[in-house]
Parts: C-alpha cells; sequence; structure tokens
C-alpha cells in the first residue's frame, strides 16, 4: 500500500490528509477539510460525535475518487474528553466538551479529598480543570457505574470504523489516571471515582495494526480498503512527533494552535515539586518518550474574538491588522481561568484591560495585537521556567502547527524571548500521525528518520530576535499582571 491518510482533528477543525514518500520526500495532500466545534445545549457543551464520523467517511469517499482503493489510517484528536458505551457498544451519554463549566470548581473539590502532590508524584499531568480526572468526577454517577467502556474520543472513532476497543497511551495518559511506575490505570484513582479497570479498555501503542474498516462500512458507503493503524492519538502527540530534526541545536517546540503547548520530549518524566508548582505536565508520548509541557492559552482567544467578531476577518488580515497596532500597549495574563471560556471573549479582554488600568483595546486589531503581545511574553516566562526546570538553555524555539503561519507572533516571540524562532511546518499533526503510519508500514526505519525527512520536505522560516525597546520597564510591567495565576489556580 503506498497511501496513507491521517485524519486530523482539533477543536476548531477537523481534516483528512493524504500523505505519500515521493523521491525520499513527505508530500502532503489535504483531501477534505470540515469544521468543528462544540455547541450549547441547555447550558452545556457537546461535541458531536456522529458528525465527525460522517466527515471521516466523507473524506474517505473523496480519497476513493481520487482512486485510492487501498490505504492506511490514523486518527488524532483533541485529548481528555470521553464517550460511555453500553455492552453493546452504543454510545450512552452525550460528549460533554472540555471547556463545559460543569467542572469550575471541581479540581479543588477533589483537591481536598486527593492530596494533589500525591496525585502528581503518581501521574506527573498537570492540574487543569478539565483533565478526564475532574470530568468523571463531575458525571452523573449512575450513568458512569452503567458504562461498560470508557474510550476516549479517537478510541472511539477507531471503534466506529473498525470495531476494536483500545485505550491509546499517549491521549490515556492526559487523563491523569495512569500511574507512571505502573505504566496502567491506577487502581486507586479508579476506586476513588468508583470505577473497575475494565471499564477501559487494554492500553494500546501507537504502531499497533488495528485492522480494516469494517466490511459494513466499507459496503454502505462505497470505502477504500483501510487499515487501521494506531498512531499517537493525541493531537499534541502527533504534533511532537512531527516536528522536524534539529541541527545539534538545543531546542524547544511551541506546538501553536488551539493550546499553546510549550514543552521538549524526554526520556524520563520530571515529576518532582517544582515541576508541579510551576504545573507542567508529563504526558505519555510515542516510541517511550513524555512530553514535558505546559499548556498556554494559545490561538483560542484570536479564535473566539475572530468568531465574535462575526468572522468578518481571516487570520491573516487580523494578523496584518494587529501589525499596525502600536504593540505592547495592552497586555492580559493569558492563561488566568477568566479565558477558558467566558460568555464573551471580547468583553473579558477589555474587562482585564480596564481592571489593570490599561488603554482598553477597541478595534479588533488592537485585540488581536493585546493577544498576541501577550502570548509572546507568556512564552517567554514559561520557557524561563522549562529551562529551569530541565536544566537545559534553549536556543531555538521550534513552531510547529498552523500558529507558525502567523509571521507577527512568530517575531514577536523571537524578539521577546531572545532566542531564533524556527517555523513550520504548520502540518505537524498530520505529519507526525502519518510518521507512525509510515514506520509501521516499514516505509520508514524509525521516528528520527522521519523526522529527517520532515526537515528535508519542508520549508522552515527562521526569525532573528530584533531589541525590544524598553523591555525591562515592559518585563516589570509584565509581572505586576501575574502572569503565573495559571488555568490551575
Ligand atoms: C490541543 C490539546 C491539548 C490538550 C487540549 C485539551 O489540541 O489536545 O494538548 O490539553 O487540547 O484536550
Amino acid at each position: 500500500m503506498t497511501y496513507h491518510i491521517a485524519v486530523d482533528i482539533g477543536a476548531s477543525s477537523g481534516r483528512l490528509v493524504l500523505g505519500q514518500l515521493v523521491d525520499g520526500s513527505l508530500q502532503l495532500e489535504e483531501i477534505h477539510r470540515f469544521s468543528n466545534g462544540f455547541t450549547e445545549q441547555e447550558g452545556s457543551c457537546f461535541w458531536d460525535m456522529d458528525y465527525l464520523l460522517n466527515e471521516i467517511i466523507n473524506g474517505l469517499q473523496q480519497a476513493k475518487l481520487r482512486g485510492i482503493h487501498e490505504c492506511t489510517l490514523g486518527i488524532d484528536t483533541w485529548a481528555v474528553d470521553y464517550v460511555l458505551l453500553d455492552a453493546e457498544g452504543k454510545q450512552i451519554s452525550r460528549v460533554y466538551a472540555y471547556r463545559d463549566h460543569r467542572t469550575d470548581g471541581v479540581m479543588e473539590e477533589v483537591g481536598r479529598l486527593l492530596p494533589p502532590e500525591k496525585v502528581y508524584a503518581k501521574t506527573g499531568i498537570q492540574q487543569l480543570p478539565f483533565n478526564t480526572l475532574y470530568q468523571l468526577y463531575a458525571h452523573d454517577r449512575e450513568e458512569l457505574k452503567a458504562a461498560d467502556q470508557i474510550l476516549l474520543v479517537p478510541d472511539y472513532l477507531y471503534y466506529r470504523l473498525g470495531g476494536r476497543k483500545m485505550n491509546e497511551v499517549t491521549n490515556a495518559s492526559t487523563t491523569q489516571l495512569l500511574d507512571l511506575a505502573a505504566r496502567d490505570f491506577d487502581a486507586q484513582l479508579l476506586e476513588f471515582l468508583g470505577l473497575r479497570r475494565e471499564q477501559f479498555a487494554p492500553l494500546t501503542e501507537p504502531g499497533e495494526d488495528l485492522g480494516f474498516i469494517t466490511q459494513e462500512l466499507r459496503a454502505e458507503y462505497d470505502l477504500p480498503e483501510c487499515r487501521l493503524i494506531c498512531v499517537a492519538t493525541h493531537d499534541t502527540a502527533s504534533a511532537v512527533l512531527g516536528v522536524p530534526a534539529q541541527k545539534d541545536r538545543a531546542s524547544a517546540y511551541l506546538s501553536s494552535g488551539t493550546w499553546s503547548l510549550l514543552g521538549v520530549e524526554l526520556d524520563h518524566p520530571i515529576n518532582n515539586s517544582r515541576a508541579m508548582a510551576a504545573n507542567y505536565t508529563n504526558e505519555w508520548g510515542a516510541y517511550g518518550t513524555y512530553r514535558f509541557l505546559k499548556n498556554i492559552m494559545g490561538l483560542w482567544l484570536i479564535q473566539e474574538v475572530r468568531r465574535l467578531d462575526g468572522g468578518r476577518f481571516s487570520f491573516a488580515e487580523l494578523a496584518e491588522q494587529a501589525g499596525e497596532c502600536p504593540g505592547f500597549r495592552s497586555l492580559i495574563p493569558c492563561n488566568h481561568p477568566r479565558f477558558l471560556n467566558p460568555d464573551d471573549m471580547i468583553q473579558e479582554i477589555r474587562q482585564a484591560c480596564l481592571e489593570s488600568g490599561q488603554p482598553v483595546p477597541q478595534a479588533t486589531g488592537e485585540l488581536a495585537r493585546c493577544i498576541f503581545d501577550s502570548l509572546a511574553l507568556s512564552y517567554r516566562s514559561h520557557l524561563a521556567e522549562l529551562e529551569e526546570l530541565t536544566g537545559e538553555l534553549t536556543q531555538v524555539l521550534q513552531i510547529v502547527g498552523g500558529g507558525a503561519n502567523n509571521g507577527l507572533l512568530c517575531q514577536l516571540t523571537a524578539d521577546v524571548t531572545g532566542r531564533e524562532v524556527l517555523a513550520g511546518p504548520t502540518e505537524s499533526t498530520a505529519l507526525g500521525n502519518l510518521a507512525v503510519q509510515m514506520i509501521e508500514a516499514g516505509r520508514m526505519a524509525d521516528i528520527h528518520e522521519a523526522r529527517q525527512t520532515i526537515s528535508q520536505s519542508f520549508a522552515i522560516q527562521s526569525y532573528l530576535p530584533q531589541p525590544v525597546p524598553g523591555l525591562a520597564e515592559l518585563l516589570l510591567r509584565w509581572e505586576q499582571l501575574h502572569p503565573g495565576a495559571d488555568v490551575h489556580n
């Protein structure tokens, strides 16, 4: 089989990307794109699984129309959200979106019952109010008890396509229920939630062959013959796999999408008290690695501003307008929980500026500028933290994902961090997804070769730091906003 297809679904859009190795170069072609987002029903936020499945099927039909009769397929999505199934494999509840407000205050409540230090020592996972641990705690007890299986979103999509149940490890680690030492679900945490181990499927590593899309689906929708390969199903895990190989220079990555995930890849977790205090996570990676990183609020801020602005301007236009506004005029501590899912992001940003005595951004370009300046300063603060925690100095920051297209944000990041920024590829998540499929198919030897191929196949843009006038004063202003007040407190 020469065709490999990545299904990559993020919080705001999904795509099916065809990957092929042509003369040693990895070539991508988008075969289908669709929008995604949670919808509000009776005051709660839900994802629509049937819609997502339908779009995957649409995409596969497009592939067939292009003459693809055989392929491998891998699926990645965002993390933490889950689907409950009954013994017949039917979905028994709606799928809550992680930004739903039902978890407000739950992390604190659980923290009073389970010492957070113990949970962190065990799991190494950062405190985020939407971790599956807290979502399950907030879930209707009876419904949870009655569930035969608990699958995360990509596990469920694989199951619907191929019929096999699994809990893939890179994503399962984001539940905050896995024990780093035992490398399985932790018995005490499950007991705390009133759950049994059998309610989860076997943990499965990226690279495993999950068999073919069912005959019924193929016949009903006239689909290609697809062999399902378990990839790193957490989008961030795939994005990190898709980071190009570096030439001997120490580098950190920033996976820039709805979230900004800033970190390094490690072959061991760092779950000491300092890492806990700074709220860094150790999510499990493919091939025995760990994603030591921090969640920063990311492009969600601008996505929301754009949505509330009626989608009048593209992201490129917003960056252009922001570039025309004076810099560092108004700043927000973007990781504050108030920005996680406010009723109105524009009002929330304006209110935060008003409260801190700064000019209130009015025009959409001014709001965008406030967001990009604040994100860049956040990256600076957390990069310093990362260096302290790992004891490794960073020379280069590799930005991958959609945010690598935002020249203004990349340049601002280089300027305020004083580091060279290497931007690209934007499709690192699809690339990481495809890399696992290609390794499994024997087209590439290992992840080192895959990363080498990625760096040779895509143009990477370099941004060198330029001096920021009045930087010392700017940093003082930034610190006064308490940017360390995090999504976890
Ligand atoms: C990015 C991401 C992050 C995760 C957040 C919620 O798309 O997967 O890694 O913390 O979404 O699932």
